[in-house]
Parts: structure tokens; C-alpha cells; sequence
């Protein structure tokens, strides 16, 4: 408190920090490409780093590359209290999705600072590697924290070139010494932009963040048989390109089976050899599959194998459906939540509580920890587009309830 009001973060220097590190894989139009465990996550990790150690904290990273900004606590025996999110974006991502959560939890240290507030636990700053899984497999490092995944198993996964984890954070020098598998922290809570079109649409600043729907993604592999182009007739062909689009058609059909309806989402597709005049004999295409039900996403999960099988078989493809992440549906810490709600009444900041569409860490970590998410608006609930937009004046007042959460808990 200084002067009785409570302290705020600084918009203008978030707003500056958002920005700078939105320049590091700025995309022509207006948006940020930066996938993780490249030169340029790099260059976003280096930059991260050295503005927490300018603000006194002390920095360790673990075997996953997980990025861990220590303010010191009066305290050092306690459990930290932690927040946080991803510095990685999607391909043609924006400058808010995972790196406000990252750069508000450096402007609450800052504003911390400023303020001269000793708190009695640690509080930690977290990147977490590979939210966005275009890479990899999303959320793995905040899974292996939390010990949803095995290390080992985290760091053989590889990318569509057959790099591993372990040789890519190697090469851009985050394969950290820390035990990835780390102690719990006193609580988590991740600030993100909302995603979607609620809090814009009624004008509310914070979004209290209830839990988030179950998620499931698969690698569907369907294998034909190459052939001439020119020469083969149509009767005689094994079309795995034909048969893939057959199967999509197929699986965007179960969500409109069930009210209400489950995202279903096929993002990348490859065909080999991907000529134009060889006929395909090899495809393969992800599925992201979601439902605040897990019951229900266990049925859209054998409804899609079911009638991708029977497209097989009818057009003598063969198919491989593999499971590749799966995520419960996940109810946040009921304190964690409270906390939240209750801080921005008493900052009088308008909020409402919501519920996740999409997947985050903080998912992972409440399997670990008690958990809390916050949300900010963001223009016309856009994101994964380079057009994500935000508020500085939302980013702020969104960073004040995290900060008050924080000291709260840390005390
Ligand atoms: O896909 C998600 O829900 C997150 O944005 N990675
Ligand atoms: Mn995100
Ligand atoms: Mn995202």
C-alpha cells in the first residue's frame, strides 16, 4: 500500500515490455512467429532472463528448459508461490498469447520492487517450454513438472525433422541442470489473455477462471500406395490423400453429434511424397479433439477411430490412430479462485468468472499445486493470429489483481 491505495502495476512499462519482446520473430503482419526451442526462443528466454536478474532475481532452469525467476522471499525454507506462462508462440502467433502471463508476473516483481514489499515466501517466474506444442507436443514440460510425463519419454520426442527435445534444448543452451520433476509450489496462478469474446463483449476487465475442457489429440496415419499419375486407373488406386479427406469430412461430423458440441479441429495434414502427378501414398493429419466432459470426449474418441476405420477398409487403406496427449478436464483450486475474485473486487476492477476453452499450464499444474487462472480481454476474442490485440489499461489492472494475488499468498 502506499498511501493507503493498494499498489499497481505500471501499464506503460508492461505495455514496452510486451512490445519489445513481441519484436524477437516479428511476422510481417503484425504478428509474432517464435516455435519453441529455436534461435529465436532463444533470443526471447536470453532476453527474459536478463531483465529478472536486473530486477534482483535469481534465475535456474531444468531439464525441460523450464525457465524458473526467483524474488526472494524473508523466507527462504517456504514453498514459492508461483506465476507464469510461454514465451513460445504459434507460427503465426500474436504478441499476448503466453507472454502476458510471462512478462505480467516480471511486472509484478518490478512494481514489487518499486514498492519496497518484502514477502515471506519466494515467489518464482515461470516460462514454461513448448506450451503451444507446434513443435513437439504441447504443454510437455509443465506435464513433466507436474509428473503427468516421464523425462525421458519428454525429452525422445521429436519433431517433424526427427530432432529430439534433449538435442534441441542442447543447441540453444536451456537444458538446464534442475530436477524437471520439481517441488510443489505453495499455489500457481497464470494470467492469459481470454481467447474468445466474453469479457470484450460485456465489458469485464478480469476473467476468474472456473477450470478448463479436456482435451485429447491424435496422429492419424493413413497409408495407400504410390502410383502413376497418368497411367493408373481410378478403379485400381490406394488414395491415402483421397481417403485422409474422406476421414476429416467424417470427423468434423461426430461434433455436430453431440450438444453441446465438442471442438474438433484438424490443424496440419502432410502427404508424401506431395507430388503433383504421383499419386499419394501416405498421409498424415493431427486431430484436436475437446469437451468440458471427458465422458463425452471418450464417445467422440471411438466414433472418430470408428469411421476412420470403415474409410480404410472400404478404400483397402491402412490407418494408424494414435493417441499422442491426452488432458482431463480440470476444476481450479476453489481458494486459488477466491483469491482472485475477491482481489478484484477490493481493486474494484469489473470481472466475471469463466471457463477455458483452450488448454494452458496452469492445467498441468493443478494436478500439482493449488492452482488459479486470471484472463484479460483481448480484441474481438481473437487469437493464434497475428491480429491478437489487447489493452494496456486491461493488461495492467489485470497485473494488479496477479500481484495483489501473489503478495497475498506469498504472506
Ligand atoms: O491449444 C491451446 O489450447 C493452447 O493455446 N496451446
Ligand atoms: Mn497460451
Ligand atoms: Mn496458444
Amino acid at each position: 500500500m502506499t498511501g493507503g491505495e493498494p499498489i499497481r502495476a505500471d501499464k506503460n512499462r508492461l505495455w514496452a515490455s510486451i512490445m519489445e519482446m513481441g519484436r524477437i520473430g516479428a511476422t510481417p503482419g503484425g504478428g509474432v512467429g517464435r516455435i519453441a526451442l529455436t534461435e529465436l526462443d532463444k533470443q526471447a528466454r536470453d532476453l527474459f532472463v536478463t531483465w529478472c536478474e536486473d530486477s534482483g532475481c535469481t534465475v535456474r532452469v531444468d531439464g525441460m528448459g523450464n525457465i524458473f525467476a526467483r524474488r526472494a522471499g524473508s523466507d527462504a525454507t517456504l514453498a514459492p508461490v508461483m506465476t507464469g506462462s510461454h514465451l513460445d508462440t504459434q507460427p503465426l502467433g500474436g504478441k499476448f498469447d503466453g507472454i502476458y502471463g510471462v512478462l505480467a508476473g516480471l511486472e509484478a516483481v518490478r512494481t514489487m520492487n518499486d514498492a519496497g514489499v518484502t514477502t515471506r515466501a519466494p515467489i518464482d517466474v515461470v516460462v514454461w517450454t513448448d506450451e503451444e506444442g507446434v513443435r513437439f507436443s504441447g504443454m510437455l514440460a509443465s506435464g513433466v513438472f507436474s509428473s503427468v510425463y516421464a523425462l525421458e519419454d519428454a525429452l525422445a520426442r521429436t519433431d517433424p525433422d526427427g530432432v529430439t527435445m534433449a538435442a534441441a534444448l542442447q543447441a540453444i543452451g536451456y537444458a538446464g541442470s534442475e530436477p524437471a520433476v520439481g517441488d510443489p509450489p505453495r499455489a500457481f496462478f497464470e494470467a492469459h489473455i481470454e481467447q474468445g469474446p466474453i469479457l470484450e463483449a460485456e465489458g469485464k476487465t478480469v476473467g476468474v477462471v472456473m477450470g478448463a475442457q479436456g482435451q485429447r489429440c491424435f496422429q492419424v496415419t493413413v497409408t495407400g500406395e504410390e502410383g502413376h499419375a497418368g497411367t493408373l486407373p481410378m478403379t485400381l488406386r490406394r488414395d491415402a490423400l483421397l481417403g485422409a479427406a474422406r476421414m476429416l469430412d467424417a470427423v468434423n461430423a461426430v461434433a455436430f453429434a453431440h450438444e453441446p458440441h465438442p471442438v474438433i479441429t484438424v490443424g496440419s495434414i502432410n502427404v508424401r511424397p506431395n507430388s503433383p502427378n504421383t499419386i499419394p501414398g501416405q498421409t498424415q493429419f493431427s486431430i484436436d479433439s475437446r469437451h468440458p466432459d471427458d465422458t463425452v470426449l471418450a464417445t467422440v474418441e471411438k466414433q472418430m477411430r470408428d469411421a476412420c476405420n470403415a474409410i480404410a477398409a472400404r478404400s483397402s487403406l491402412e490407418i494408424a490412430f494414435e493417441l499422442v496427449s491426452e488432458r482431463t478436464s480440470v476444476a481450479f483450486d476453489e481458494g486459488c479462485v477466491r483469491s482472485i475474485r475477491e482481489t478484484a473486487e477490493r481493486l474494484s476492477i469489473p470481472h466475471r468468472d469463466i471457463y477455458s476453452g483452450a488448454g494452458h499450464d496452469a492445467c498441468n499444474l493443478a494436478l500439482a499445486a493449488p492452482t488459479g487462472m486470471l484472463f484479460v480481454p483481448c480484441e474481438r476474442g481473437i487469437s493464434h493470429n497475428e491480429q491478437e490485440n489487447a489493452k494496456a489499461e486491461d493488461l495492467a489492472d489485470g497485473c494488479s489483481v496477479l500481484m495483489h494475488v501473489l503478495m497475498e499468498t506469498a504472506s
